[in-house]
């Protein structure tokens, strides 16, 4: 009987210190997690809506083969999200760098299509971006997308500037955060379409550049390419306006006139961020060689890639 009660000591000690081992282990990893938290709480982030949460917990939960990028984010990307500040691993693991755009995520191993912290021009602060990691090679960075009526797009030129919507729905980017992309180098433009669900079309352009605040957002694109026939290079060499800052050739305000935020000129054969839905003359979300003037896309995107 002593023999069986020394071996159940034995047992009992054994099973007691791996227990002990496992709560150490366990209370090193919250106060690591804590500390990680107390970075993101610390940096300025810009704020997000609440609404995307799931789903970019979703995109980030995805993410367990980084490649050469070594981003674990499955478990430490959640906590931030309480918080409503959203996970941005590169911040807090430096061995992903600042990517600068959604190639360099792509080229990183991110290579699913979702919402994504970029660094254009190595600034300090991270921008959210929408990234589309599947069309023609992935590594795309949106600056625009209309999928439904939710998000009005006649505003003023101070929300173009800043940017507004919801990355998982309707947005628009940002006019400096534009000029910021594609002042990092020569970036190509693609521009999906739809005009019902089973209509799709796109154009290509084989540079798209966007100048500062100061030059009025001046927009310049080169050769058109793709199925959607070529409504974009009439826009060329034209200002940014909105129904606040009237900067097109024409005598009236096409802003005003056409219900939307773009580089009019006198006025528009392509109008994107025009009145999703409307069917009066040159209000709606037009692709004139595509649509025409008085039928409305049901779905656009703009996205650019480095060459
Ligand atoms: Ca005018």
């Amino acid at each position: 009987m002593a023999g069986i009660a020394a071996v159940f000591t034995v047992v009992a000690l054994y099973l007691a210190s791996i227990m002990a081992t496992e709560m150490k282990q366990l209370q090193d990893e919250e106060a690591n997690l804590d500390e990680l938290l107390l970075d993101v709480i610390q940096s300025p982030q810009q704020p997000v809506d609440q609404s995307n949460q799931i789903q970019h917990r979703q995109e980030y939960t995805g993410i367990s083969n980084p490649g050469s990028c070594h981003c674990t984010c499955n478990w430490y990307c959640q906590p931030p999200w309480e918080y409503g500040l959203g996970p941005i691993c590169p911040n807090y693991y430096p061995n992903c760098g600042k990517p600068r755009d959604c190639q360099e995520l792509y080229q990183k191993g991110f290579t699913r299509t979702g919402v994504y912290v970029i660094y254009p021009d190595g600034r300090q602060q991270g921008i959210y971006v929408r990234c589309d990691m599947d069309t023609d090679g992935g590594g795309w960075t949106f600056i625009q997308r209309r999928v439904s009526g939710d998000v009005d797009f006649y505003r003023n030129w101070s929300d173009y500037k800043q940017g507004f919507g919801d990355l998982n729905g309707n947005f628009w980017v940002g006019n400096d955060n534009i000029h910021s992309i594609t002042a990092q180098g020569n970036y190509q433009l693609r521009i999906d379409l739809s005009l019902l669900v089973t209509n799709k079309t796109y154009a290509t352009y084989s540079s798209f550049k966007v100048g500062d605040e100061n030059s009025g957002y001046f927009l310049t694109v080169g050769w058109y390419s793709g199925t959607a026939g070529d409504s974009f290079s009439y826009q060329s060499g034209a200002k940014f306006s909105t129904k606040d800052q009237d900067n097109d050739i024409y005598e009236s305000n096409c802003a005003e006139l056409y219900k939307g935020g773009w580089w009019y000129k006198s006025c528009h054969q392509s109008n994107l961020n025009g009145y999703y839905g409307s069917i009066a003359y040159g209000q709606g979300i037009h692709w004139l060689s595509f649509s025409g003037y008085y039928t409305s896309l049901v779905y656009t995107d703009m996205k650019v890639r480095k060459l």
